[in-house]
């Protein structure tokens, strides 16, 4: 192996739908309302606890989303539903999530300057896969023609990240030439959006990315990856109960405790340390440093853990230029955060300038690469 690795493509697709804080809260206010008044007398007997009342300011100051794309709109507003109306698919169709992926995968790989027969395998990696098998990745690769193999992996938050280094240590062993990694990340199915604290924070999209080696990288834009950094810690406070075991336990499979749920107050204290850390022992690999770092494309799961990390490693307030937020539009969209503010801010760098791509989030698990713009 004397080539060096490099991402040569991203792609991203946003569904057409999205869904204000407004639009949000106004539902899902009606929907405590709703609730409240149904539930009158344990209220009153103290057997139950009254549904508090959400707010579009609150969202916004506390995390920085004002909006979020949602792959369906229909009935996540509706009160006497809350939660999206997706059509079961027949086993013939693609499914869901092979369409989302499928488009990411075609944008990214016209970036890379890439054809399907260029690619040897395919990584299906976000925090949820809507079957367990066959494999999503597999679905992608038959549809797009690809030769090679194909796999789904799950990590939660770090799902892209983390594919992208199982990528690059392919690429190195010499097991692939050229891989397409695909974020689908369909989070709406999982959100309870009866739950005041966790109603705002995801959104739908699907990014993707091609790695390949630099010697047969014709792209306009590639960025060598200069290392590669995980590290993962086992934690509650962030969890989705969500599994086939569910029918076997005999537990109610919509439960509340088989969506995403979280403490999001130890979240932000536990995860914004380990995260400040974790990327100050990645760039002293390189004896580098963070005013070194031209750009940070940072995981996007709170504007208020980001403005921490970098002003811990900045010892300033970087500029939108430096640490690119894409959450107002976005919301949280799972491992494809950091490949979104990539996606969108990397075409100004400079050759030479250097870029750490980051992720941090559930198990906990972060993930991290140091790219270096060719
Ligand atoms: N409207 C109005 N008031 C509210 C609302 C609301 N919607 N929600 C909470 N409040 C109230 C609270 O009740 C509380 O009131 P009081 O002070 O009277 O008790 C007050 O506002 C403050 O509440 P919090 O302490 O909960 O609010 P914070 O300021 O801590 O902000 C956050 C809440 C934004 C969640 C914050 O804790 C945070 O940033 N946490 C970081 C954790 C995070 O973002 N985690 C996301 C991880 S996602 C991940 O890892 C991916 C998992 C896989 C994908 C899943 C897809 C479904």
């Amino acid at each position: 192996m004397t080539s060096s690795v490099v991402i040569s493509g991203s792609g991203l697709w946003k569904p057409d739908n999205s869904i204000s804080n407004e639009e949000l809260v106004v539902a899902y206010n009606a929907y405590a309302e709703q609730f409240n008044q149904q539930h009158q007398k344990e209220i009153k007997q103290g057997e139950l606890e009254p549904k508090p009342l959400s707010s579009a300011e609150f969202i916004e100051k506390a995390s920085g989303i004002k909006s979020r794309y949602i792959y369906v709109k229909d009935g996540v507003l509706d009160i006497d539903r809350m939660r999206p109306n997706i059509p079961e698919r027949a086993e013939e169709e693609l499914s869901d999530q092979a369409e989302m992926a499928i488009h990411a995968a075609k944008d990214a790989l016209k970036a890379a300057n890439k054809t399907p027969e260029d690619i040897d395998a395919v990584i299906v990696s976000c925090a949820y896969t809507q079957r367990s098998y066959p494999a999503l990745a597999i679905e992608v690769q038959g549809a797009l023609g690809i030769k090679g193999f194909a796999f789904d992996m799950l990590v939660a938050c770090s799902a892209a990240t983390f594919a992208l280094h199982r990528a690059y240590e392919m690429i190195v062993a010499g097991t692939a030439k050229t891989v397409l990694i695909i974020n689908p990340e369909l989070t709406s199915p999982q959100v309870n959006y009866c739950d005041r604290d966790s109603h705002f924070i995801f959104g739908d999209v699907s990014t993707a990315m091609v790695v390949e080696s630099a010697e047969t990288a014709n792209a306009e834009h590639v960025f060598e990856i200069l290392s590669t950094k995980a590290v993962t810690q086992y934690s509650n406070n962030i969890r989705s109960n969500f599994g086939y075991v569910s029918r076997a336990n005999d537990a109610d499979p919509f439960a509340a405790d088989k969506l995403f749920h979280q403490e999001g107050r130890k979240v932000f204290k536990e995860v914004c340390p380990m995260a400040v850390e974790h990327i100050s022992e990645h760039l002293a690999r390189h004896q580098l440093s963070s005013e070194n770092v031209s750009r940070w494309w940072l995981h996007q799961a709170n504007i208020n853990m980001n403005t921490f990390i970098s002003r811990k490693l900045l010892d300033r307030e970087p500029s939108l230029e430096e640490a690119p937020i894409i959450l107002d539009t976005f919301a949280n969209a799972a491992s494809a955060g950091s490949i979104i503010a990539f996606n969108l801010y990397h075409k100004d760098l400079q050759s030479g300038d250097v870029g750490l791509l980051c992720s941090f989030g559930a198990g906990y698990s972060i993930g991290s690469l140091v790219l270096k713009k060719l």
